[in-house]
């Protein structure tokens, strides 16, 4: 872990103790770990997928980490949470284990999706996780719905509905921010703002602002610093509170930043972002540095705790490598489980021709075996 740099620009003049943001040194040291965590796993993840160890898929949050933390934390575990595909950091705040989640990317049979989601599908439904959705928009809608069955059966569960900056364009988000206020749901709606849509800056494709998107629907937005996990924190801790005492929907704009390439398969800069754009940004916005300095600031931090902190996170990252090393790959046979399969007219499963799934160790069909229908 690098030593602390200066104080950043924003926080010249800023008194001391103002520096926590009236968050208590305890819970800032927690907040730094947590998103140390982040990095480092999704660093190792990074290392994983260039050794080919992880396929497919895989987009990193790295630069983002504020925002899991800042608005994961305020949270309790009965609560629900929905987030796009760049979800890893999110699923551990949540409460997932990181070795469920690294095993998950490695497509193993212990993920927590059972290895059969992979980078964008974590779930875990007993910490209120759930997912992990790969079409843009396509959470939005589904955290209406669980808003509604938590309202609907008088719980005081409050869901969280992260998504990106080009979810906003999507007709599901309008028409569910429409119902949610007419409803009055219990749903905090969190545009993370990264400014890019793949290679697609968001000024690009809107005349609005993102914060403004809700005034249509008459739901109360705000906007706060992502990079400044300790104001994120805050202001989502207010928030969580006045959906849970029935305030109804709220709307959040997250401003923050991605480090890294949209995918594992996009580079990190020179095409649609210039190299200096994202170094400048990185090297002045990075949440961890931004609390690590202020940490370091009051006194609360040494270079040494810093140090003990990192080979603590670094610890669990390798126990959860070398837990999905482990971890067997899925069997034929869990093909057949959770798989929603209609029975056609002889009374048998569509996609296996048989009456019913394989017993354990007999291998599934093969598309094309069997008689055709
Ligand atoms: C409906 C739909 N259209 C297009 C895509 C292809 N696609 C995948 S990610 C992405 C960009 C999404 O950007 P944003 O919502 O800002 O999230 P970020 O990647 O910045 O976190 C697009 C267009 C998709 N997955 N779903
Ligand atoms: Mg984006």
């Amino acid at each position: 872990m690098a030593e602390a740099g200066t104080v950043s620009r924003e926080e010249e003049g800023v008194a001391p103790e103002k520096l926590l943001r009236g968050i208590s040194e305890e819970v800032a040291l927690e907040i730094l770990e947590e998103m140390l965590l982040y990095r480092r796993f999704e660093e190792k993840a990074e290392e994983a997928y260039a050794i080919g160890m992880i396929g497919g898929f895989c987009h990193l949050h790295i630069g983002q980490e504020g925002v899991a933390a800042g608005c994961i934390k305020p949270l309790r575990t009965e609560d629900y949470i929905l987030t796009s595909y760049r979800d890893h950091t999110q699923a551990i705040a949540k409460g997932v284990d990181p070795k469920a989640v690294m095993a998950e990317l490695f497509g193993r049979a212990d993920g927590c999706s059972g290895g059969k989601g992979g980078s964008m599908h974590m779930f875990d439904p007993a910490v209120g996780f759930m997912g992990g959705h790969g079409i843009v928009g396509g959470q939005v809608p589904l955290a209406a719905g669980m808003g509604f069955a938590a309202k609907y059966r008088g719980e005081e569960r409050v869901t969280v509905c992260f998504m990106g900056d080009a979810a906003v364009n999507q007709g599901s988000f309008h028409e569910t921010l429409n119902m949610s206020a007419v409803w009055g749901l219990p749903v905090l709606y969190v545009v993370e703002n990264n400014e890019y849509g793949m290679g697609t800056a968001f000024r690009r494709v809107s005349t609005t602002e993102i914060k403004d998107r809700a005034c249509a629907y008459g739901i109360e937005s705000s906007t706060v610093n992502g990079q400044d996990v300790l104001e994120t924190y805050n202001h989502c801790s207010k928030l969580v509170d006045e959906i849970r005492a029935g305030g109804g929907p709220r709307y959040l704009e997250v401003r923050t930043y991605r480090f890294k390439g949209h995918s594992m398969s996009d580079p990190v800069s020179g095409t649609y972002r210039s190299r200096e754009e994202v170094e400048s940004r990185r090297d002045e916005e990075d949440p961890i540095h931004i609390l690590r300095d202020r940490l370091f600031q009051v006194g609360a931090l040494t270079q040494e705790d810093l140090e003990e902190m990192d080979a603590r996170v670094r610890a669990v990252v390798d126990e959860a490598y070398a837990f999905a090393e482990e971890s067997p790959i899925p069997s034929p046979q869990a093909l057949y489980k959770n798989v929603w399969a209609e029975i056609n007219e002889h009374g048998r499963l569509f996609f296996d021709r048989r009456p019913e799934a394989p017993a354990p160790g007999e291998t599934p069909a093969t598309p094309g075996d069997g008689e055709g229908d």
